[in-house]
C-alpha cells in the first residue's frame, strides 16, 4: 500500500505538474459464492480483497475534469456539464461515468468545480477480480468527499454500479461495488440484493489455517459484450414466465413447477440462480456453525451448477477446481461474472505450494496458457488514505 501510495502521488505530479490534495483508495473483490444472483434480486457473499485501486486528486479552479492513469498516462479531459454516457469511451468511461452518474443522484455538476485525477492499482485487470468496480467506487468516494454530498456507501454502490451499467455499457448488478464500499478485513459482506441490507461476517480463514488460492486462467472476458447480457433475458424471461417479480422469489420447491413450464435451457439458468441462492444461505449458516473448513461442498457445488446449468464457465477454469481439488483444496470454484477470468480454491495453509504446482502441471499438460496463481485476504473497503 505504501508503494503504490507513492506512485499514485508520483504519477499524479508528473502528469499533472502539482501536488494532489488527497488519495483514496477501493479495493477488488472475490465473490465467495452467490454468482448471476444479485441481479436476480438475490444474495451475494463477496469479501474486498487485499489488492487496491489508489487515486490522487486535486480540485480545479475551472469545471474540467481530467483523468490519467500508470496505464494510460495521457490524461482524457471532459467539462463536467459535458458529460453524459455517450461522450465516454475507453476506460476513461469507468471514472467519468461516476462523475456522470453521480449527477443523475443528483449532483449540480453545472455548478461544481473540476478535478485532476490520476489512478494507479495492483487489482489484476481482467482476472475477474473487479478492478473496474474499484476505480468507480475510488472515484466515487472521493468525489462524494470534494463535492460535499454527503452520499451512504449504499448509495455510492448504486452509483458505481449506474456508471458501469450506462457509461461502460455492461449490465451488471450491485455486488462488485457493494463488496468493494462495504467490506471488512478477514469478512465477507452477505449481501441482500433486494433491500441492499448488508452484513458483514467474520470468514475465520486465518485462524481455521486455511488461505484462498486465485488461479487467475488468463482467458479475458469482457461483460459489456455477449454472454452476460444473455443470461440476464434468460433470467428476466424464466421470472416473467413463473410470474414472479424476479428470480428471488422462487424457492427450490417451486423447481418442479419450473421445469413444466419453461424451456429446457431457460430452466437450467432458473435452477442455477435458485439453487445458489440457497446455497449462498447455506454457506452462511455453515460458516456461522461449524467454521470455514466445512464451506467446500458449497463452493463445489456452485461451481457445477455455473458449469453445467448456467454455461458460464471454460475448459480452463473447470480444469483450475479439479486440479485444485484433486491435490487438495476443499472447495473451488469459478468467481465472478464467468466466460474466463478466475477460479478460487479454499486451501490448507500447508497445502498451497502442492496445489498450485498441481494446477500449473495440469494447465501444461493440457496446452493451455501458464495461469497467474496467488492468494488474498478479506481486506478493508473503500477508505481515504490521505
Ligand atoms: C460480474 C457483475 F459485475 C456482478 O454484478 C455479478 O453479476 C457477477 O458478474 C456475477 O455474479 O462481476
Amino acid at each position: 500500500m505504501t508503494d503504490l501510495r507513492s506512485t499514485v502521488t508520483t504519477g499524479f505530479a508528473a502528469r499533472f505538474g502539482r501536488e494532489p490534495h488527497g488519495l483514496w483508495s477501493a479495493p477488488g473483490r472475490v465473490n465467495l459464492i452467490g454468482e448471476h444472483t444479485d441481479y436476480n434480486d438475490g444474495y451475494v457473499f463477496p469479501f474486498a480483497i487485499n489488492r487496491r485501486t489508489l487515486i490522487a486528486l486535486a480540485p480545479r479552479e475551472d469545471s474540467v475534469l481530467r483523468v490519467a492513469s500508470s496505464h494510460a498516462p495521457e490524461a482524457v479531459e471532459i467539462r463536467l456539464d459535458e458529460l453524459t454516457p455517450d461522450a465516454l469511451y475507453g476506460w476513461s468511461a469507468y471514472p467519468l461515468g461516476v462523475a456522470w452518474a453521480l449527477g443523475e443522484f443528483g449532483a449540480p455538476l453545472a455548478e461544481l468545480s473540476g478535478a485532476d485525477i490520476y489512478i494507479d492499482s495492483d487489482v489484476p485487470i481482467g482476472a475477474g477480480l473487479s478492478s473496474s468496480a474499484a476505480i468507480e467506487c475510488a472515484v466515487a468516494l472521493a468525489l462524494n468527499d470534494v463535492w460535499q454530498l454527503n452520499h451512504a456507501r449504499r448509495t455510492l454502490a448504486r452509483v458505481g454500479q449506474l456508471a458501469e451499467n450506462r457509461a461502460v455499457g455492461a449490465p451488471t448488478g450491485i455486488m462488485d461495488q457493494s463488496a468493494s464500499l462495504l467490506g471488512e478485513a478477514d469478512s465477507g459482506v452477505f449481501l441482500d440484493c433486494r433491500t441492499l441490507d448488508a452484513e458483514v461476517i467474520p470468514l475465520g480463514f486465518d485462524a481455521a489455517g486455511l488461505e484462498l488460492l486465485i488461479i487467475d486462467t488468463r482467458v479475458s472476458h469482457s461483460h459489456a459484450t455477449g454472454g452476460y447480457a444473455s443470461r440476464r433475458a434468460s433470467c428476466e424471461a424464466g421470472a416473467a414466465a413463473m410470474g414472479v417479480p424476479a428470480l428471488r422469489d422462487l424457492h427450490p420447491s417451486d423447481l418442479p413447477r419450473a421445469e413444466q413450464i419453461l424451456d429446457e435451457e431457460t430452466f437450467r439458468r432458473v435452477r442455477h440462480v435458485v439453487t445458489e441462492n440457497q446455497r449462498v444461505l447455506d454457506t452462511v449458516r455453515t460458516l456461522r456453525e461449524q467454521g470455514p473448513r466445512a464451506i467446500g461442498a458449497l463452493l463445489d457445488a456452485s461451481h457445477a451448477s455455473m458449469r453445467d446449468d448456467f454455461e458460464i464457465s471454460c475448459a480452463e477454469l473447470d480444469l483450475a477446481v479439479e486440479a485444485s481439488r484433486a491435490a487438495g483444496a476443499l472447495g473451488a470454484r469459478m468467481t465472478g461474472g464467468g466466460f474466463g477470468g478466475a477460479a478460487i480454491a479454499l486451501v490448507p495453509h500447508e497445502l498451497v505450494t502442492a496445489v498450485s504446482a498441481s494446477v500449473l502441471a495440469a494447465f501444461a499438460d493440457a496446452g493451455h496458457r501458464t495461469p497467474t496463481l496467488f492468494t488474498v485476504r478479506a481486506a478493508a473497503g473503500a477508505t481515504r488514505e490521505l
